[in-house]
């Protein structure tokens, strides 16, 4: 590390001389100087690679760098985030409830910020009177939260294109934000909100309910799978890779009736059932990065 510099302080100095680094390339490829064997030679190991190279710079300069977390309504994506604050942040709910993109941020100060359709942002500082160390302060935030986010309290939250929540999160360094998304497969604009929102994300949480009879077969993640993979192949996720894919598979204890003798060997063959499509639809999954979870049973303090 540089002598007197912070870490942030280095990053931001790295940052800045790739990018500076890439506008040379770019000027040195659009100008007259690049030839056009040299140029068909670019094209031919990264076609297009103007376009290639505009968008890694979008993507250093670009605040929004998304672990998302997607799946069908109800698989227990809003669960999981809460189980990663062990915070009660959203409201656990059994009909489609999260309405919008929630990107969760981390700062010193606990703020919560809209964004509508026409991108007029509004912005409330909870600093002062929401401490999210007491159960009270998570309630005020929850509470909060729930008209902007959750279909079930307010027909308002459809109206808003984003929600961004800030708070510590010490494990969320640099630009890296956490973003809950609207379930699959729920009312139509929603499912728009989270294409459009695709080309942001680094790495993808994917939530599947094993519960749900046929797995994936009948979840509607192989809709977004398809949008991914065509998005990754046209360039638009440049800084995405594939391998970067975790599948969580949720709601086990759904699968199990108290009478039911079978149970190991119908747990056995449904896990087998998920793992295979999954590693069908995303050939490039590691097997490493595929769970098996009963979020709900889990503590949350
Ligand atoms: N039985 C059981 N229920 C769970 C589990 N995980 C989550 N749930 C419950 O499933 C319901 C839906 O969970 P959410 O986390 O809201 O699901 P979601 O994926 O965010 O749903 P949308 O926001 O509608 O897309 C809630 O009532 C959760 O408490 C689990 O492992 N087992
Ligand atoms: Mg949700």
């Amino acid at each position: 590390m540089e002598k007197g510099k912070s870490i942030p302080e280095e990053k931001e100095t790295i940052e800045k001389n790739i990018l500076s680094l890439y506008k040379e390339c770019e000027n040195f490829i659009s100008s007259d100087e690049c030839t056009k064997n040299l140029r068909n030679e670019l094209e031919e190991s990264i076609p297009d690679c103007l376009t290639v190279l505009r968008k890694w710079m979008d993507d250093l300069e670009n605040s929004d760098h998304g672990i998302v977390i997607a799946g069908e309504t109800s698989a227990g994506k809003s669960t999981l985030i809460n189980k990663l604050f062990e915070k009660q942040l959203f409201r656990g709910r059994n009909n489609e409830s999260t309405s919008t993109i929630c990107k969760l941020r981390n700062s010193k100060r606990i703020r919560v910020i809209t964004t509508d359709m026409r991108g007029q942002r509004e912005e409330t500082d909870m600093t002062d009177k929401c401490n999210l160390e007491t159960k009270e302060g998570v309630k005020m935030l929850r509470n909060f939260l729930k008209d902007l986010t959750d279909l079930t309290s307010s027909e308002k939250s459809v109206t808003f294109n984003s929600v961004e929540v800030e708070f510590p999160i010490p494990f969320l360094g640099g630009n890296m934000i956490l973003v809950d998304t609207p379930g699959i497969g729920g009312s139509g604009n929603v499912t728009d909100k989270l294409i459009k929102y695709l080309p942001n994300a680094l790495l993808f949480i994917f939530m599947i309910n094993a519960g749900s009879a046929g797995g994936m077969q009948n979840d509607r993640l192989p809709e977004i799978i398809r949008a991914i993979v065509l998005l990754h192949l046209e360039n638009e996720m440049p800084c995405f890779d594939p391998r970067n894919a975790i599948f969580i598979t949720n709601k086990w204890d759904t699968l199990y009736s108290e009478d039911d003798s079978s149970d190991e060997d119908e747990e056995t063959k449904t896990w087998n059932t998920l793992k295979f499509d999954i590693k069908n639809r995303w050939p490039s999954v590691r097997d490493e990065l595929i769970f098996k979870m009963n979020l709900k049973d889990l503590q949350t303090p």
